[in-house]
């Protein structure tokens, strides 16, 4: 019924779109978050809150996916992804003239929320399924390769930030009880006294698990940590964990796979050294591994998205999945550091290792959501080129000159 009304109104819909793609993002800091989450703010403030925040986020990048190149556009994938998005909107939409004083109303916006995240879960996969179909059929060349480049980084991070404030929403208010069951002390999935290193011990157990079912052995771990601001004290920091574990563990599988690569069937393996620091600035996780490392040229290669999305590997069942090496874990693991104003970098000594490094900000006046907006300067992005056409190609032998 729903799906109905919007195909007939798709019209007012675009111009609801239209509407709210005009406001920017508004960016929150960690202490924003929090605060939601603090005794005094209420269902009905995050309710008031989210019913305009929530279109304006969709909508900016619902007009950014309409400038996505045509064939791509077109394929099967991306339209269903696009049809989730104008269905949320529109559900989220329904909610702009009720009663904010209803607690009926406030019920059911909850309910919605939940709702559209899970319509949401597998975005990630079906947008890699569109880009392998467009690659089947049309080939990729660097233009379109820079264009998806530059759209699904601002895609994931758009989506990064709906679910942060969907899952805020649902862990602070769906309950009957604020606190989150699991984890008492967060506000929602943030830990305001996030350790580091167990949320790194718990990322490497887990890659140690995957990594001895494929391998039948594992690289031990070394860690240590440096707290420049407190010595002695473990690093904490105003973060969410289930972010940083997601970064930390995709370093390990890869830290892991190029390691047990590289030495075969040696009894020993160089081990993982993870190093943690604290300064007044930046925390700063670093993942050293001795696997060989990869060259320069081919460093870029981990975070291209058309370059990541080989069909599906019919996976060997006998031996299980492979460790890591398919799919986004690590440019959407850039997206999680970047988020709050972090970053991650790799560093290789080509036959040698590599070093991951994951840098998060220290102050949590400082963590703000990085958000994409759509403006004009997003939209020529998508309709000029950038080639490298400034620098000179290398030539084998110099034009005009003999030796
Ligand atoms: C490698 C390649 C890589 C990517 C990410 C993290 C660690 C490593 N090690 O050889």
């Amino acid at each position: 019924m729903r799906l109905l009304r919007s195909l007939l109104s798709s019209c007012s819909l675009g111009k609801h779109v239209d509407y709210y793609s005009r406001f920017s993002p508004s960016p929150l800091s960690m202490k924003q978050f929090l605060d939601f989450g603090s005794e005094n703010a209420c269902e009905r403030t995050s309710f008031v809150f989210l019913r305009q925040e929530l279109p304006v986020r969709l909508a900016n990048i619902m007009k950014e996916i309409n400038l996505l190149p045509d064939n791509l556009l077109k394929t099967p994938s991306v339209r269903l992804v696009q049809s989730w998005y104008m269905r949320s909107f529109d559900e989220i939409l329904d909610f702009k003239d009720k009663n904010a004083d209803d607690d009926r109303v406030i019920y059911d916006f909850t309910d919605a929320v939940i709702k559209i995240r899970n319509r949401h879960n597998d975005v990630v996969p079906t947008m890699a399924q569109g880009v392998v179909e467009y690659k089947e059929l049309h080939g990729i060349d660097p233009v379109t390769s820079q264009n998806v480049q530059y759209f699904l980084d601002r895609f994931y991070m758009s989506r990064i930030s709906i679910r942060m404030l969907l899952n805020q929403h649902t862990l602070l208010f769906g309950g009957t009880v604020r606190a989150n069951p699991a984890h008492p002390k967060q506000i929602g999935s943030i830990d305001p006294h996030c350790r580091v290193t167990e949320v790194v011990q718990d990322a490497y157990e887990s890659a140690k698990r995957l990594c001895d079912l494929y391998y039948m052995n594992s690289p031990e771990l070394m860690l240590e940590e440096c707290n420049a601001k407190e010595k002695g004290r473990p690093v904490t920091v105003v973060y969410v964990p289930s972010h940083l574990y997601h970064m930390i563990f995709e370093l390990f599988k890869n830290a892991m796979r190029a390691t047990m690569e590289l030495y075969g069937d040696a009894l020993n393996y160089p081990p993982i050294h993870v190093k943690v620091a604290l300064g007044s600035e930046d925390l700063t996780i670093k993942v050293k591994d001795r696997g060989g490392g990869v060259a320069l040229r081919k460093i870029d290669r981990l975070f291209t998205y058309t370059y990541s999305t080989a069909p599906l590997p019919h996976t060997d069942t006998a031996r299980g999945a492979p460790l890591a090496g398919y799919g986004y874990g690590l440019p959407i693991s850039r997206l999680y550091a970047r988020y709050f104003q972090g970053d991650l970098k790799l560093y290789s000594l080509e036959g040698y290792g590599t070093d991951a490094v994951v840098y998060i900000r220290a102050l949590s006046t400082e963590s703000i959501e990085r958000l994409p907006v759509y403006n004009k300067s997003a939209w020529r992005h998508y309709n000029t080129t950038h080639d490298n056409d400034d620098w000179c190609t290398p030539k084998t032998e110099p034009k005009g000159v003999t030796f």
